[in-house]
Order: C-alpha cells, then sequence, then structure tokens
C-alpha cells in the first residue's frame, strides 16, 4: 500500500517536473529580451551602432533601450529615407526624449531610428535594426540587408502590441497540450 502511494506520488512528481521543464523551454524560446542600445556605452555620439545591431538577432517583442543624459540627445523613431537623410523635416514615426526610453519591437520590420539634436545622425547616433518575427527558420537572415528599399517601412500603421502576446498564447496553449497529454499517457 505505502509502495504504491510512494509510486504513485513520484509519477506526480515527476509529470510536474516534465510540465516545468517543457514550460521553462518552450517560454525560454519566445519570451522577449530587452537590449540596451549601445550596451554599457549607452545612446552616445562616439559610438558605432551598425556593429552593435550586428551582435543581436531581435525578434517581434523584443525592447530596446536607449539609455543617455536627458535634453542632450533624444531618440526619433524614423523612416528609412530619413535615416538615410538626417534630415526630420519629414518622416518621424516617434520621438521620445526620456532619457530611458523604451521602444518596443512589436512588427517582423526593420526600425530606424537616430537622434535628432543637430549633427549626431551624421556623427553616427543612428540606428536600424531588423525585427524578425517569432519563430523564424535562420534561413531568413539571407535576404537582410540587399534589398532595404523594397521593405522600407514606410506609413506603417501603429504597432499591434496584441501580435506578441497571441504568440505567447499559442506557446502556452501548446505547452499544456503537451503536458496534459503526457499525463494521459502516463495515468489513463
Ligand atoms: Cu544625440
Amino acid at each position: 500500500m505505502v509502495d504504491k502511494k510512494t509510486k504513485i506520488l513520484k509519477n506526480y512528481y515527476s509529470v510536474f517536473l516534465v510540465i516545468l521543464f517543457i514550460n521553462a523551454s518552450f517560454f525560454k524560446c519566445v519570451r522577449s529580451e530587452v537590449y540596451t542600445v549601445g550596451d554599457g556605452e549607452g545612446w552616445v555620439t562616439s559610438s558605432n551602432y551598425g556593429s552593435w545591431s550586428q551582435k543581436y538577432n531581435f525578434t517581434v517583442g523584443d525592447v530596446l533601450v536607449f539609455k543617455y543624459l536627458k535634453e542632450q540627445h533624444n531618440t526619433y523613431e524614423v523612416t528609412e529615407a530619413t535615416y538615410r537623410s538626417c534630415d526630420t523635416s519629414s518622416g518621424v514615426i516617434a520621438k521620445y526624449e526620456s532619457g530611458n526610453d523604451e521602444v518596443n519591437l512589436a512588427l517582423p520590420k526593420k526600425y530606424w531610428f537616430l537622434c535628432n539634436v543637430a549633427g549626431h545622425c551624421f556623427g553616427g547616433m543612428r540606428l536600424v535594426v531588423d525585427v524578425k518575427p517569432l519563430l523564424s527558420s535562420t534561413s531568413d537572415t539571407n535576404n537582410t540587408n540587399t534589398d532595404s528599399s523594397a521593405n522600407a517601412p514606410i506609413e506603417q500603421p501603429p504597432p499591434p502590441t496584441s501580435a506578441a502576446n497571441n504568440s505567447l498564447e499559442k506557446w502556452g496553449f501548446f505547452t499544456y497540450f503537451i503536458a496534459f497529454w503526457i499525463f494521459i499517457k502516463l495515468y489513463g
């Protein structure tokens, strides 16, 4: 009797562990990452944001944080044309100036940023990040910087913030489906 009880208890705990493991591994894949632009240097005039953005794989749901001294810099999200011209008389999508600007990368597209303080954009304070969809295959990375004019994110609608959450919900459902299936296999 005691043996049987112990056995059931053991099974119960092993199932629990399996559920935890599955949860952890799946949610690790889709959990959003927070990137401080320029890492320790932050958002400054003397950095190279081309090489910084190459270090990471940005995916939908990730967050960029622009850290700088307030009123010395700012962060404008702009169109590709404005990124290239540094002329912010048009093509500005969003303005941030808190000194600790969090930008949610909600869509799989290229995001273009610059600092609008005079001379800073031409001085190097501009950044493009290529945000990939969740669970995209690595073969997609071949055509990132080839033809940027074809998919320039001009006149994008406001980001649907629910997109990333929907994916998370799908994965959460899938996780529990698998956990349930294991449970049935063991006890059914
Ligand atoms: Cu600046």
